[in-house]
């Protein structure tokens, strides 16, 4: 399907279409936002805001309402339900009164800023009162405004960890933006999820093998390149060599690539022996003649990630020697380097890197790939993302502040009248309800009013905006204090 035969009326929820006849009589707005809810149990204390600009650059800019689509969504509907249902005549309305351009205003928080769970991240209104219903049409294609923040977070929360180690075992963060290479490509459902999977994590990396998302940077974030890859062995291109010829394999993966970094998987029939007999033998010099710029990065891919990464650690300090850092911490000589990109989530991470400084080595050693746990082992309730109405006006212009607030779960219940997000004199961020806040103290800010976009975000600034704080790059213990968790 061509992106244009998209149509903007079939992108929501069945029932959706059968709401404007529920609203009461006299309404003329809806306002609703969009919240990662706060749940006690959950470690996300904070979201990256990241995402917006895409969807509405690609699906709600522009007359997105056509007399065609309005005839195949009516066709659409009378089938799926089985009765007239759909609401035609309203349609036809908006594209005679506003010529297809969607008659709502959405602020945002800017992109890329790290807010707290539980507060207001976007507001959705309608500016003409005849389309009081559109708002929560749009509910279904906003709210999946969860994969990009949910990414971006993780993406973030990786990065404060390695932020942490890096510093403690290297005395600072050169290097930290290429420590965590997106391999997910491959493991997410579809394209599009890879695109803004991949432009997510490049909100926090410079590192990517998620083509997908690099593309999005360009065509969406105005980014001509937003992050980078080297060459690297793949196990079809190790084992077509056959079992006896491992060696002949590397030694051409050497030769092919001479110049620049290049990775090498190395656990096709035994690591252990692929790193003391092959590289740290037979190859030893090959080795040892490559630069820094031009290290070779062994990659184990089985086994249990810390202990196959300490014993691999080990045997490579046997053949080539270690030297001590800054800090006292001990790194491998600087053309030799281990990617671990094999069963790497947040807890793995941390657990790898403690168990590496416990015996001395520095974080500047290794490199980390991750897949699924960045960009598919999430879902909507990692972050309790909600989009729920907290406003209504009547056709006097009479306005109300509505709520739900469910006996069975407390934590489902909603913000309140309209909303604005501050920061307050401790600089944290917070959310005013009821219509109470200031508007010059305000961070939402419009970034689409009546079908044109009003602001167009670089990743550039996106990034800056999701910088590490200096408290989140302080070394372990340092944070623990400073966060009161001991
Ligand atoms: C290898 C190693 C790193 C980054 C990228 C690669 C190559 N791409 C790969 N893609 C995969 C996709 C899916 N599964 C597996 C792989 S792979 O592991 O075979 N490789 S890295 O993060 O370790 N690192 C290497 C060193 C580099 C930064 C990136 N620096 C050397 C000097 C400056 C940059």
């Amino acid at each position: 399907m061509a992106a244009n035969d998209f149509n903007f009326l079939l992108a929501t929820d069945s029932y959706k279409i059968t709401h404007y006849r529920q609203y009461p009589p006299s309404i003329s707005r809806v306002y609703s936002y969009f919240e990662c809810r706060q749940q006690s149990d959950s470690s996300f204390r904070e979201v990256v805001f990241f995402g917006l600009q895409y969807l509405l650059k690609k699906y709600l800019l522009g007359p997105v309402v056509t007399e065609e689509k309005i005839q195949e969504a009516k066709v659409f509907f009378q089938s799926h339900f089985r009765q007239s249902v759909f609401d035609e005549e309203g349609w036809r309305r908006l594209l005679e009164k506003h010529d297809g351009r969607l008659p709502v205003r959405v602020k945002a928080v800017p992109e890329g800023h790290v807010v707290p769970r539980g507060n207001v991240l976007f507001t959705v209104e309608n500016t003409d009162p005849e389309f009081f219903w559109l708002t929560n049409y749009i509910e279904t294609m906003l709210v999946q405004m969860w994969y990009p923040i949910t990414v971006a977070t993780v993406s973030r929360e990786f990065k404060k960890i390695l932020a942490r180690h890096l510093k403690a075992t290297s005395g600072g963060l050169e290097g930290l933006d290429l420590k965590l290479h997106d391999f997910g490509y491959r493991g997410v459902s579809s394209q599009e999820s890879a695109a803004l999977g991949g432009a997510a994590h490049l909100v926090n990396f410079c590192s990517t093998d998620t083509v997908a998302g690099l593309l999005m940077a360009q065509r969406y974030y105005s980014c001509p390149m937003a992050g980078y890859s080297i060459p690297a062995a793949e196990h079809s291109t190790i084992i077509s060599w056959g079992r006896s010829r491992e060696k002949d394999a590397f030694a051409a993966v050497l030769d092919q690539f001479s110049s620049g970094p290049v990775s090498v998987v190395s656990d096709s029939y035994n690591i252990f022996n692929a790193c003391k007999h092959i590289w740290g033998d037979e190859l030893k010099e090959r080795v040892m003649e490559r630069s820094q710029d031009s290290c070779l990065v062994i990659r184990p891919d089985s086994g249990d990630p810390a202990e196959t990464l300490i014993e691999v650690i080990k045997i490579l300090e046997e053949c080539f020697g270690s030297s001590l850092n800054s800090v006292g911490y001990k790194v491998l000589p600087s053309y030799l380097r281990i990617i671990q990109g094999d069963g790497i989530d947040l807890s793995s991470v941390d657990e790898i890197l403690h168990k590496l400084t416990e015996e001395g080595w520095s974080a500047e050693n290794v490199f980390f790939g991750c897949g699924s746990a960045l960009l598919q082992k999430l879902n909507r309730d990692t972050l309790s993302c909600a989009f729920k109405c907290s406003y209504v006006e009547t056709g006097s212009g009479k306005g109300m502040d509505v709520y739900k607030q469910p006996v069975t779960d407390p934590s489902k219940g909603s913000k309140r009248g309209r909303l604005s997000l501050r920061k307050n004199s401790d600089g944290v961020l917070e959310t005013v309800e009821r219509g109470a806040g200031k508007p010059e103290e305000d961070l939402l800010v419009t970034v689409f009013e009546n079908g044109s976009l009003l602001l167009d975000y670089t990743l550039e600034e996106i990034r800056k905006n999701a910088r590490l704080r200096d408290d989140e790059e302080k070394p372990p213990q340092h944070n623990h204090i400073i966060n009161g968790l001991h």
